[in-house]
């Protein structure tokens, strides 16, 4: 495996939730590295639970039972034939680890429950192949007497007892510490760039502190000396509880979930929100410092009713092209997209009973390969987004406009609102009820551009809509509001 060379930089990250190992590394080298995704966030490689009880859900996979790395994406070679392949492209891996906790204590016992194969004793807080034994677990500092966190009011609760109902690990004790560390040096070393952390409200930061310091330099068959990991810590704060983001800031970036509930809102038109508010979208809303958020729409909790972000986080049941061009043209934060797989929802009493649905799979429990369609959009009930074209596209825009300030404002004090990005790209959006039609500065070189939202630029020829800019910079853009996609958006690599 060697590197390719890369002439921007790529820092978009897509989460393939619930993928395998074997089609994300097809998907590496056949469109996300061709096409400027800077990295793939993994689901948890760690060996889960198996629930039947829904029948394999999703979530099973945040229920460990041992830090061996086969699970339902594959086994420990394919994983690491995945990195080697992905690392080959210049795609880098974000593994998603479960650090918090175990399993539920009724999760049972053997060794048939476990996707590895490997013996645990839940009831009896067992777990040998780690090894963890019930002393390496915080019951005994929680203060609930069901054991479990009652209120995220008191933080002691939140980080001490059961997070609902999981087995909570003693991240103080130089043990469980180190059996972490190991677990993700052997990630480090097989080739991974960084960590989505789980779950880090529910830890000390001290404790994590601790843990990241001991963390190899990443694997230097493919990233420069002395590289560190990259690591993103999951921490929902909506402001109303005492744990705070800002205490976890300091140790890597920070999951920044007002981010996609405020946007969210906005693009809904809910309380009286409106896109010309955005002029002033970043820090100013009670967001992180920009350079210490991971920013992003949905994630695989909000999108089904779980976590947090609530009802106003769009997916890709509705209005999430226009909320990714907003969020990829913007300069704010290091954006992550989510790319999913449908469940037929079914919501009763404002939950969808169907929230716990696994992904694509055959009648004995194995996940379904993501078939690739002629026209490049995926079967079998992968939605994909990533590969949707104007958000693929998107990408490419995020790249080629990187480290350049927001620039040239326009709203027209409602839905309707433009912007660039230094004088290498320009974005317009119409989600007013009206006709968008208006002339404004650019701040691009004259010349004749091609919309990235309708089409794209292949072999010198434009697939979607044209804009010309004059010499003084300015150009005339017209919008439908009643076009299913009313964003036009134009960069430097997309002049004719
Ligand atoms: C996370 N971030 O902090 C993950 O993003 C989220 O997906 C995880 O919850 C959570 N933390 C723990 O890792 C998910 C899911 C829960 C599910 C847990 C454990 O949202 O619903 O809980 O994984 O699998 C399930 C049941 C729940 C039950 C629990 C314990 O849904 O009803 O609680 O297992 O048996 C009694
Ligand atoms: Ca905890």
């Amino acid at each position: 495996c060697r590197s390719r060379v890369i002439f921007y930089s790529s820092s978009t990250i897509v989460h393939l939730f619930e993928w395998r190992w074997n089609d994300i590394a097809e998907e590496c080298g056949r469109y996300l590295a061709p096409n400027g995704f800077g990295a793939v966030q993994i689901s948890p490689p760690s060996e889960n639970v198996i629930v039947t009880q829904p029948w394999r859900p999703w979530w099973e996979r945040y229920q460990p039972v041992s830090y061996n790395l086969c699970s339902r994406s594959g086994t420990e070679q394919e994983l690491r034939d995945m990195i080697c392949k992905c690392n080959a492209v210049g795609v880098k891996i974000y593994a998603d680890v479960v650090i918090n906790h175990m399993c539920a204590p009724d999760m049972g016992e053997g060794r048939r429950r476990s996707t590895c194969g490997s013996f645990f004793n839940a009831s009896k807080r067992e777990f040998p192949s780690v090894p963890y034994t019930a002393s390496h677990f915080n019951d005994d500092k929680c203060p609930t007497l069901s054991g479990n966190i009652e209120t995220y009011q008191d933080i002691y609760q939140v980080r001490n007892c059961r997070l609902v109902g999981l087995l909570d690990l003693a991240q103080d004790q130089e043990h469980v510490r180190g059996r972490i560390v190991d677990y993700m040096n052997r990630l480090v070393d097989m080739g991974v760039a960084g960590f989505r952390v789980d779950a880090c409200k529910h830890m000390w930061p001290e404790d994590l502190k601790n843990i990241y310091s001991k963390l190899h330099d990443l694997n230097a068959t493919w990233f420069p000396h002395g590289s560190r990991p990259l690591i993103y810590q999951e921490v929902i704060d909506l402001g109303d509880e005492p744990v705070k983001a800002i205490e976890y800031s300091g140790l890597g970036l920070v999951t920044e979930f007002k981010y996609g509930a405020m946007l969210g809102s906005v693009i809904r038109k809910w309380n009286q929100g409106k896109l010309a508010d955005l002029k002033t979208w970043g820090e100013h809303w009670g967001l992180l410092p920009s350079d210490e958020a991971l920013v992003f729409l949905d994630n695989h909790d909000n999108q089904r009713g779980h976590g947090a972000g609530g009802a106003s986080v769009v997916t890709f049941r509705e209005i999430y092209k226009m909320a990714v061009a907003f969020m990829l043209a913007h300069p704010y934060g290091v954006p992550r997209l989510m790319s999913s797989y449908r469940w037929d929802q079914r919501v009763v009493g404002g939950k969808d009973q169907n929230d716990w649905m696994g992904p694509p799979s055959y009648p004995d429990g194995s996940t379904k390969p993501v078939p690739i369609q002629p026209d490049g959009s995926c079967g079998e009930g992968w939605v994909c987004e990533h590969r949707w074209p104007s958000i693929r596209n998107m990408v490419m825009f995020h790249n080629v406009v990187d480290g350049e300030p927001l620039a040239n404002w326009w709203d027209n004090g409602e839905n309707q609102i433009a912007f660039g990005r230094g004088n290498q790209g320009f974005i317009v959006i119409n989600n007013d009820d009206c006709p968008l039609d208006v002339t404004l500065y650019t701040g691009l070189a004259e010349g004749t551009y091609c919309d990235v939202i309708s089409g794209q630029m292949s072999g010198g020829c434009c697939s979607g809509k044209q804009l010309t800019v004059r010499k003084d910079g300015r150009a005339h853009f017209t919008i439908s509001h009643s076009d299913p996609d009313p964003v036009i958006a134009i960069h430097t690599h997309s002049k004719l």
